[in-house]
């Protein structure tokens, strides 16, 4: 397997997916055929699937919770946990994840696009800041209220809504010179894009995972490949 040479010229965007997780117990979205428990993904994972049923939503949400509160970082993780060590500012890690498994690896330079599991934020978007919340809520009685009242809702970027801190992710991908992305269908945008938008901007641009990807096509280069195999002996930083 050939190593990514990296400069003291490269900056480095990392997009990581469902994928990078798998090695650690927690299933993709598509290794369950999109289905949790007979429910379609996108039919927990939408506002209007919480408006229609938010003790089902709290439910799907507290079944990762518990899964991902036992998971555990594996060398995956921690082999893009070093690299930033050795990158610093020359290094961002975006990730489509909401597990805190890059956090427990020693991933600091992070931003999880699609929010995180273990945050919760007002339900009616009052303004109070979402806070950290690692609760199990299997019936909507138990769900905990904001200051003003309403539901805690998952601090989660669902379906139809608009991903965070996308105008920062953008910069970060248009002054990079090598995008790596491991783990991802490349089935969801605007995360599926990120690759073209590097392209355009004379990046190289490298895809980690055991299957091709959907945008294969933008990749300069595929290692075919479990992320916590593969990345561990990847990456050369001279
Ligand atoms: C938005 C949080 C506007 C939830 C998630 C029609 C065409 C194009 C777009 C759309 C369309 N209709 C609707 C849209 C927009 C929609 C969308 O893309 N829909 C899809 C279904 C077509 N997108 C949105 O709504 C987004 N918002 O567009 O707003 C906007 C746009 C730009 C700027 C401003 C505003 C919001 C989408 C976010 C949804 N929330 N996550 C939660 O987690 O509960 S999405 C969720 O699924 C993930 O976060 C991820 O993003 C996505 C796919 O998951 P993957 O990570 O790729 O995982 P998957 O299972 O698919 O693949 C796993 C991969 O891992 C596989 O390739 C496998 O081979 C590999 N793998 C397996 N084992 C390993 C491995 N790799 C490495 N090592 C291993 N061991």
């Amino acid at each position: 397997m050939s190593t990514i040479e990296i400069t003291a010229e490269d900056q480095v965007f990392v997009l990581t997916g469902a994928g990078i997780s798998a090695e650690s117990g927690l299933p993709t979205f598509r290794a369950a055929d999109g289905l949790w428990e007979g429910h379609r993904i996108e039919d927990v994972c939408t506002p209007e699937a919480w408006d229609r049923n938010a003790e089902l939503v709290w439910q799907f949400y507290s079944a990762r919770r518990e899964a991902a509160e036992k998971a555990q970082p594996n060398p995956g993780h921690l082999a893009l946990a070093k690299l930033e060590s050795e990158l610093g500012e020359r290094y961002l890690l975006c990730t489509q994840n909401v597990d805190n498994l890059h956090e427990k690896a020693g991933s600091r330079r992070l931003v999880h696009m699609h929010g995180e599991l273990f945050t919760s934020r007002c339900s009616e978007e009052c303004g109070e800041p979402p806070q950290t919340d690692h609760a199990l809520y299997p019936t909507l009685a138990n769900v905990a209220r904001c200051a003003c009242g309403a539901l805690l809702r998952p601090h989660i970027v669902w379906f139809g809504e608009t991903p965070l801190e996308m105008d920062w992710i953008t910069v970060e991908i248009r002054r990079s010179t090598l995008m790596l992305v491991v783990g991802t269908s490349g089935s969801v945008y605007p995360a599926a894009n990120f690759v073209h938008w590097a392209r355009q901007g004379g990046a190289r641009t490298v895809y980690v995972g055991p299957e091709a990807p959907l945008n294969a096509s933008a990749f300069t280069h595929v290692v075919t490949g479990k992320a916590g195999e593969v990345l561990p002996g990847l990456l050369s930083v001279s």
